[in-house]
């Protein structure tokens, strides 16, 4: 997020409808408090507004709108149909002769969705160098481990032999990712896949790797301590 919003996308925050714009789908969209932050240092709504987050009133919900968040240019949440849309996008800015670019990021449990595979067919066949995808690949999904669930391995295989330039990065570290990306944008006449390897709850020692976190909020004597350890 802190990569692609602060130095890659083409983006516009007083005019989030700029036709010209790079596109993100956040098709793994229960990550949306990472999105949320992100737009908000960006400049698109004030940090205020990321206190009501998950409040009935607020239009920062768990899963992000794309009618109500300005900066947001997919609703997501259903997981498995986000790279769906970005083709579509992609598609698009093919034939309105436009070179903006789209950036689609899926989870290594989402991709356990056939729906995914079904889309990643479509990204080769339409050729689309325009779309980049970014796998969160943190071995970890609600229920546990991804073996455990429903493997989706081996990921870069998969993206490989649907026609996908592969790249696999530490997703920690600024310099790959940067690296990815132009990597991607010098790829022509295919999609890329970006495998980011990543750890959930990374820099929190009590989080690290515990799918018990993925969606619970610490107490205050926790949100004290992982403040300190950030
Ligand atoms: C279609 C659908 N099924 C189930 C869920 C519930 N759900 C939310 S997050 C999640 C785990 C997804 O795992 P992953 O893609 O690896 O994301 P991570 O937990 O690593 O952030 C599930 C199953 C959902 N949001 N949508
Ligand atoms: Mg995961």
């Amino acid at each position: 997020m802190a990569v692609l919003y602060f130095d890659e996308l083409n983006i516009k925050e007083n005019d989030p409808n700029w036709k010209k714009r790079d596109r993100l789908v956040l098709s793994k969209g229960h990550c949306s408090p990472a999105l949320y932050a992100a737009l908000a240092e960006r400049g698109y709504f004030s940090k205020e507004d990321l206190k009501g987050f998950r409040n009935i009133t607020s239009n920062l919900q768990g899963h992000p709108n794309m009618n109500d968040v300005p900066g947001v240019d997919m609703s997501s949440g259903s997981l498995g149909q986000g790279l769906s849309v970005a083709n579509g996008m992609a598609i698009s800015g093919k034939l309105d002769n436009k070179d903006y670019r789209v950036y689609c990021i899926l989870g290594d449990g989402e991709i356990e969705e056939g729906q995914i595979w079904e889309a990643a067919m479509a990204s080769n066949k339409y050729r689309l160098d325009n779309l980049c995808v970014i796998v969160d690949n943190n071995n970890l999904q609600i229920d546990g481990t991804i073996e455990e669930v429903m493997s989706s391995y081996p990921i870069d295989k998969k993206f490989e032999s649907f026609g996908f330039n592969v790249i696999t990065i530490d997703g920690h570290n600024m310099g790959e990712i940067k690296e990815a990306f132009e990597n991607a944008k010098q790829t022509k006449n295919k999609p890329t896949c970006i495998i980011a390897k990543t750890i959930k709850g990374k820099g929190i020692s009590f989080m690290e790797n515990q799918a018990g976190w993925h969606g619970k909020a610490p107490n205050q004597e926790q949100y004290e301590q992982a403040l300190k350890e950030l």
